[in-house]
């Protein structure tokens, strides 16, 4: 099982370099800095993490085709790559359809739009040239200058040949698709290195391999291929109640509010209580918002408690396909404290 981190750029970049490198300490494998225009930028945020950390991978967790070109985040992965020694990872998703519309940027296609930049980025990053007529990117040419290619070698450590002459490619940077719906889920499939899905819970998972499998199936991939990353939010404390002292329950009130109607029916969850609190939400009262959020809403959506209940269920996650457990927001009350205590009393135990 790899071990992620999500980190969001909401704070002094210093603080995020301060956390990822304790993170890296303490034994994850990842970390990913999710990207709203409206935050510290992304790029930026990973140029510092890059310069400060040796062995952790890094990338978005997830940029977007809408509100920047493939051609640029392939540009940009290419660049922290070699600052980073080989450390880059791309996440890429829809992005949230709410806030490209409050930019006037149109929200067409998605499920093409991630597919195609999939396919785009892996050509630009390998150093190969693209040009394609697809649904949503009609690309007369795009290629990198700066990607420095190596031979290709087969099994046996020899190069391959193409035409008489070596096959050379640039470093292959893993391609991640940010996933939730079933057509998403099945196409992403048959193209990413990996898939980051929104969720904490086994259910979800359980349907959610269905979509996966189906897709690595029609591209002729074994699923083992791909990384297929739980995307949790999560807080861990002491004790249940220590866990749920930050945000925790804000997290969940958001995922609730979010969820279509039949992810909240697949938990089982009393569709009154969670319209209270779609409403508390919507009217911005946090006062009363925390008391509206019950325990099976934070069972369904997070993985909030101790170092016993958070190993449980990523054993259950574990089992159910799950190769990638990301540990995110609001991560605990004290996210120094709670790192290192993932690091001391989780990752020995699922690694
Ligand atoms: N969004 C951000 O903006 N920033 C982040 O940092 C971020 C992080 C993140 C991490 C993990 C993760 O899983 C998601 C994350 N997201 C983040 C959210 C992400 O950007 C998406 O908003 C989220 O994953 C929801 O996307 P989805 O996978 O559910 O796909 C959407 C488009 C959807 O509705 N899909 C459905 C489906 O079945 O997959 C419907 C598909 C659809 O629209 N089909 C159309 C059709 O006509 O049938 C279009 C078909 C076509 O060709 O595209």
């Amino acid at each position: 099982m790899r071990v992620g981190i999500e980190f969001v750029p909401d704070k002094p970049i210093d603080k995020l370099v301060k956390w990822t490198k304790l993170a890296e300490e303490a034994g994850f494998d990842n970390v990913w800095i999710t990207d709203h225009y409206n935050n510290r930028n992304v790029w930026a945020t990973l140029t510092a993490l890059a310069l400060n950390t040796e062995t952790i991978m890094l990338g978005p967790g997830v940029t977007n085709p809408f509100h920047i070109s493939p051609a640029l985040t392939a540009s940009a992965a290419v660049t922290i790559n070699e600052l980073s020694n080989g450390r880059a990872v791309i996440g890429i998703g829809a992005g949230d359809k709410v806030t490209l519309s409050g930019l006037g940027i149109k929200w067409d296609k998605p499920v093409s739009a991630v597919v195609e930049s999939i396919k785009y980025m892996r050509k630009l990053t390998l150093g190969s040239t693209f040009k394609y007529d697809g649904k949503v990117f009609k690309v007369k040419r795009a290629k990198l200058a700066v990607v420095k290619k190596n031979p290709v070698l087969d099994a046996d450590g020899n190069p391959v040949m193409k035409d008489g002459k070596p096959v050379k490619e640039g470093p292959k940077i893993p391609i991640y698709a940010g996933a939730q719906g079933p057509m998403m889920l099945k196409n992403t499939a048959q193209v990413a290195d990996g898939i980051l899905i929104n969720a904490s819970h086994p259910k979800d998972f359980e349907i959610a391999m269905e979509k996966i499998k189906e897709g690595a199936e029609k591209a002729g991939r074994d699923i083992k291929e791909i990384d297929v990353a739980a995307y949790t939010s999560f807080s861990i404390g002491e004790t249940r109640e220590a866990a749920l002292k930050g945000d925790a329950k804000i997290v969940v009130a958001f995922i609730v509010a979010g969820s279509p109607d039949p992810v909240l029916e697949r938990h089982d969850l009393d569709m009154d209580a969670c319209n209270k609190v779609r409403q508390l939400l919507q009217e911005g009262n946090f006062k009363e918002l925390p008391g509206a959020i019950t325990d099976e809403m934070i069972d369904a959506f997070a993985v909030v408690g101790t170092k016993d209940h958070c190993i449980e269920r990523i054993k259950s996650l574990e089992k159910v396909g799950v190769t990638q457990f990301v540990v995110g927001s609001p991560i605990g009350p004290d996210k120094t404290t709670a790192i290192e205590q993932i690091g001391k009393d989780i990752i020995p135990h699922i690694k």
